[in-house]
């Protein structure tokens, strides 16, 4: 396979309400959409990356620049030798840029998978024909906004509650929707990094929730503080920002400082070593679950794919569209008692909607090769 051209495609599309986080909030998705073109064939992908580097090390500009001066050369080097299996290593070289690194890996398998007429699915691995969805809700300046919220979302039959916490909105929040909606709903919580190995006494008062897990509570370098923690706290641990490969998730997993992983392919480089994280995590017995980014249907179709692998056996924050778009840039994704459906087409099985791409589009820039 040789690429022809790539295209940067940058949008901007509003989202339904603003989410916020403990590290910022947001009120549009704007992310860099990556586009392959080949001699026989096409691919897609959407960087995980945000405007700021709030979230990780990453933001879009960086990722757009590192793709364009330091990524992209290096594929384009092996010429017609380039398939999807050989970006990893071809790329190794480059320090860091997990998120840069995943969007080219995937935009280049999307591409030979659509040649070679496999899904997305069926590469990977997948075991289910569909994939129960979660909900991340966002944090809200107060309780009754919370729990209106997260009444709606359990209308709609999402399967898992994950409340977004920091300190000032963590106990009473948790005990609000413990309160309102009983013990039986699936619920946990994500810290992304707020809090330090010193708040360890307050994150215990969390325990008596019965909640399926903590995420990320800690700085994303602090492993050994994770261990500590999930030593004094009853609720397991989580990780997601500090896992970024699967060398990561095994010595995390050896240090118990994690006893579940959240997996974002585009955390860790891509789909190749997603899946290889999915495995190091199988052979442990540590469960994991598929992350997600406020993606559209571009990278929510290969999320969805991964979702359906077999050691995948809590519900990812794999949400409809709707939960983050009135208009996504593909067909939306729709939430079926609870699911969302393993597209099947060849690649990542969705096409993108050219006059809603027009819409959204701000940037674009064409890299002939
Ligand atoms: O930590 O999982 C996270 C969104 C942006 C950045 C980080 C995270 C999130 C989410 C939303 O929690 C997950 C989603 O629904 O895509
Ligand atoms: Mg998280």
């Amino acid at each position: 396979m040789k690429i022809e051209v790539v295209e940067l495609i940058r949008v901007d599309i509003p989202l339904v309400a603003p989410f916020r986080t403990s590290f910022g909030e947001s009120h549009t998705r704007e992310t860099t959409l990556v586009h392959v073109v080949t001699s026989d064939s096409e691919g897609w992908a959407e960087c995980a990356a945000e405007p700021e580097p709030l979230y990780s090390s990453e933001f879009l500009d960086s990722s757009d620049l590192v793709i364009i001066d330091h990524l992209l050369p290096r594929l384009t080097a092996l010429g017609d030798r380039l398939g999807a299996e050989l970006v990893g290593t071809a790329l190794a070289p480059v320090k860091g840029h997990q998120m840069a690194k995943a969007v080219l890996e995937t935009a280049i398998l999307d591409a030979d998978l659509r040649s070679s007429g496999l899904s997305f699915g069926r590469y990977l691995g997948a075991v289910k024909e569909r994939v129960p969805a979660g909900v991340s809700v966002g944090i809200m300046n107060e309780i009754g906004a919370l729990l209106d919220a997260v009444g709606d979302y359990l209308d709609q039959g999402y399967l898992r509650i994950k409340l977004k916490i920091e300190p000032g909105w963590d106990i009473e929040p948790v005990r609000a929707v413990r309160e309102r909606f009983g013990d039986d709903i699936t619920l946990q919580v994500d810290a992304n990094t707020a809090y330090t190995l010193a708040d360890a006494r307050h994150l215990a008062r969390l325990d008596p929730f019965d909640l399926l897990l903590i995420e990320q509570p800690l700085p994303e370098d602090d492993i050994r503080g994770h261990a500590e923690l999930a030593k004094i706290i009853s609720t397991p641990v989580c990780l997601d920002e500090s896992i970024t490969s699967a060398r990561d998730a095994a010595a995390a997993i050896a240090l118990g400082a994690c006893s579940i992983i959240n997996v974002k392919p585009a955390r860790v480089g891509g789909y190749l070593e997603a899946r290889r994280i999915h495995d190091v995590a199988a052979a442990h017995g540590v469960p994991v679950w598929c992350g997600g980014m406020l993606e559209t249907g571009i990278g929510r179709a290969a999320n969805v794919a991964l979702a359906a692998l077999p050691n995948f056996v809590l519900p990812g924050d794999t949400s409809a569209s709707s939960r983050y778009f009135a208009q996504d840039l593909t067909e939306p994704f729709v939430l079926q008692d609870g699911h969302l459906t393993v597209p099947t087409g060849p690649g990542i099985g969705v096409a993108v909607l050219p006059d809603v791409l027009d819409e959204y589009t701000t940037s674009k820039i064409e890299i002939p090769c």
